[in-house]
């Protein structure tokens, strides 16, 4: 079957280079020499280089196991880590599985005696697949060998996808159509776009997937039975072949659940037993396994303070089951009051992940792994950095992205999240001294962490185009290479990708590269103003209400009136939440002269006629940046209208993305003049430029 350019996303391989290095690329590549360890992963990436080469030179490049006496060629070699040594060692040793050394690739020229040989070590079989795609995406963009010259070692270990996919085939949050995984209560027999999802992740340097929904429902409880181990297995064998690693979602009180014990305490010998003989089950079967993702005493989920025992002791207890198998546990932070009464000002939910995590620093395994949102609420468009980060320097964590779009326009509008992403891991906790940014916490160099990493929440589904929009695949290609080395920038991130997936030719990379940069700026402008967040539709989270969960029990508020807007997080008159940044990020954000605009509202209540360091009231800052906004959005359905994009992106793709852009310049207008009425009708005071507000 013919794959659709929908289909293919980055992987499209379609255009072959012109000229000097289309003949240099043929004399190099036609002979492929095969050393070093041999697996699965390496049968993976020789299969990879060999289609791609079909399909961008149109050779069939003859495979050796040793290397000729003559003639240019290919040669492919595992050598260790040692060869590459990029990063700085970890204090102590670095746990074999998921060491970055292993997933490092040098590619280099070597002239020898007039001849010229092209070198690929990896570090181990997954850094020569990492290596191949990194060899094909150069030749995709039309690069000269010698450009392909690297030495790379990803920055972080647990690069990681998670699923929010449920066994009745639905996800929660997903906006491109169906799961791939999961059908009426079973996993899916005919895992072909499993494989094709796994490639897709692999080309970008993910290692690691929890397959199912962090919420677990009665079905997916099962998933860990020895009925249905064997069909997890299915699926851990297709992604092994790509060297990532499964982990699944389980639900703490599954002892219970499945009927076999009474309760679900961590520290009854019962319970502890139970999950021991699980965990053995569970790499009988799947001898790889990664581990565990639990999330407990969350939105309604089980855990462990119903028996009177902290977070801790729920890890602990997973982490000493898996342990005997280098199994991991990764317990998430997203713990808070779904319960709150919203006439109650002194609990602040955004505290709430640092109120529980940060007393138990230092009390957890050493394979445990605490798994933090990037903000301390939930996946606003706008937040500061949570808190968490630099507070637990005895703790393995990792951050939790979101790359399916809840909160940022569910895949119909766009927005490139890389920015984002790369500002919260740029973010200085001032933990240390000499610059503590995230991405070290995270990358685990800050506090000499045994695991560390990053994990996101996937925004794939059976949509032809995975994404829904198809410019939202450039937040799951982005995703990848951003972990993979933080120091990249978003714009070099979006022209890769969209050189890749389109043309490499400037005239079509720069306006797309343009259009991704701007999204995310743009789509904060007609949403919720200055960091104050929640302005949505209850449940589905699409379109604006600004009073939606402003009398609800989920700590998110505004607290709008006729006078003013904002929180007060302050110590002085709030809910003391900024006393959880390290200085100076605490007396910043207390402080309200100083306090970045972007934020204003997130820690502050102020009047409207609060004048910002923009120079505009707070009111008319709403103003604008929602009419702007709105502009702005119709101004990207122009710009790929742009004859350069009409004319040379296929007409499927083109129509695809163009239906989407009218679509977002509509509801902008929608979001610009609900927020703008509200304000106004709220506030009485006038727009300054006169302009319509209902
Ligand atoms: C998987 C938010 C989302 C939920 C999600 C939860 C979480 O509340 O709206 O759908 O549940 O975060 O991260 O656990």
């Amino acid at each position: 079957m013919n794959e659709s350019t929908l289909y293919k996303a980055w992987l499209q391989y379609g255009s072959k280079p012109a000229g000097e290095p289309f003949a240099t690329y043929r004399q190099l590549l036609g002979q492929i020499v095969i050393l070093g360890e041999q697996d699965e992963v390496y049968a993976t990436a020789v299969g990879e280089l060999k289609a791609g080469l079909q399909a961008m030179l149109g050779i069939q490049p003859v495979v050796l196991n040793e290397a000729p006496l003559e003639g240019s060629c290919l040669i492919l070699r595992t050598a260790g880590k040692a060869v590459i040594g990029l990063v700085p060692e970890r204090q102590g040793s670095e746990p074999a599985r998921w060491d970055t050394g292993r997933d490092a690739f040098t590619l280099r020229l070597v002239s020898a005696d007039g001849t010229l040989r092209l070198e690929l070590v990896g570090g181990s079989t997954r850094g020569v697949l990492y290596g191949v795609f990194r060899l094909l995406f150069g030749i995709a963009q039309g690069w000269v060998p010698s450009r392909l010259a690297a030495r790379e070692q990803p920055v972080n270990q647990l690069r990681m996808i998670n699923q929010w996919d449920n066994a009745d085939g639905s996800i929660e949050r997903g906006y491109a159509g169906a799961s791939i995984f999961y059908r009426d209560g079973e996993i899916v027999q005919n895992l072909k776009r499993v494989r094709d999802y796994a490639r897709l992740l692999a080309s970008v340097g993910i290692n690691a997937i929890s397959i199912n929904n962090v919420n677990v429902h009665e079905r997916e409880t099962r998933w860990i039975t020895e009925a249905v181990l064997p069909e997890v297995a299915r699926v851990a064998e297709v992604f092994r072949a790509f060297g990532i690693g499964v982990f699944l979602s389980i639900n703490f009180a599954a002892p219970l659940s499945l009927g076999d014990l009474e309760t679900a305490d961590p520290l009854d010998p019962g319970v502890r037993r139970w999950w021991t003989e699980t965990a053995k089950r569970i790499y009988r079967q799947i001898p790889d396994f990664g581990g565990f993702v639990v999330k407990a005493d969350s939105e309604h989920r089980p855990g462990p303070f119903a028996y009177g025992r902290d977070h801790a002791d729920g890890a602990n207890m997973l982490a000493d089951a898996l342990a005997p198998h280098g199994g991991l546990v990764i317990w998430r932070c997203f713990v808070y009051n779904c319960m709150q009464d919203w006439r109650d000002r002194s609990t602040d939910r955004a505290r709430a992940a640092y109120d529980h995590f940060k007393p138990l620093d230092g009390n957890f395994r050493g394979n445990v792994l605490l798994q933090i949102k990037n903000g301390p609420m939930d996946f606003q468009v706008r937040e500061p950095v949570s808190p968490l980060f630099g507070a637990m320097p005895h703790t393995n964590q990792m951050i939790e992205f979101q790359i399916t779009q809840e909160y940022t326009g569910q895949q119909r509008h766009l927005c490139y999240l890389v920015p984002q992403w790369k500002q919260v891991l740029d973010f200085d906790t001032h933990a240390a001294d000499g610059g503590a940014a995230v991405k070290r916490v995270v990358d685990g160099t800050l506090f000499g962490l045994t695991y560390s990493g990053v994990a996101a929440v996937s925004n794939i589904g059976d949509d032809e185009s995975w994404t829904g929009h198809p410019l939202a695949q450039a937040n799951l290609f982005g995703y990848g290479r951003l972990i993979w080395n933080p120091e990249l920038s978003a714009e070099a991130i979006a022209e890769e990708w969209a050189g890749l997936t389109f043309s490499s030719d400037p005239e079509i990379t720069d306006p797309i590269r343009d259009m991704l940069m701007a999204s995310w700026p743009i789509y904060e402008s007609y949403t919720a103003p200055l960091g104050v967040g929640w302005m949505v539709v209850p449940h589905t989270h699409y379109g604006p209400d600004v009073d939606g969960y402003e009398y609800s029990r989920w700590g998110t508020y505004h607290f709008a009136d006729r006078d003013g807007i904002g929180v007060d997080r302050t110590v002085s008159t709030g809910t003391g939440y900024t006393s959880q940044y390290v200085s100076p990020n605490r007396e910043r954000y207390e402080s309200l002269a100083q306090c970045p605009d972007e934020l204003l509202l997130f820690f502050h209540h102020v009047p409207y006629s609060h004048r910002l360091h923009s120079g505009k009231t707070v009111i008319q800052h709403i103003y604008d940046s929602h009419f702007a906004g709105a502009e702005a959005a119709a101004e990207l359905k122009q710009a790929w209208g742009a004859p350069a994009l009409q004319d040379r992106i296929d007409p499927l793709r083109h129509t695809a993305v163009a239906n989407r852009l009218a679509e977002q310049a509509e509801h902008a207008k929608h979001w610009r003049d609900v927020i703008n009425t509200y304000f106004y009708r709220k506030s009485g005071v006038p727009d300054e430029q006169g302009r319509t507000i209902y």
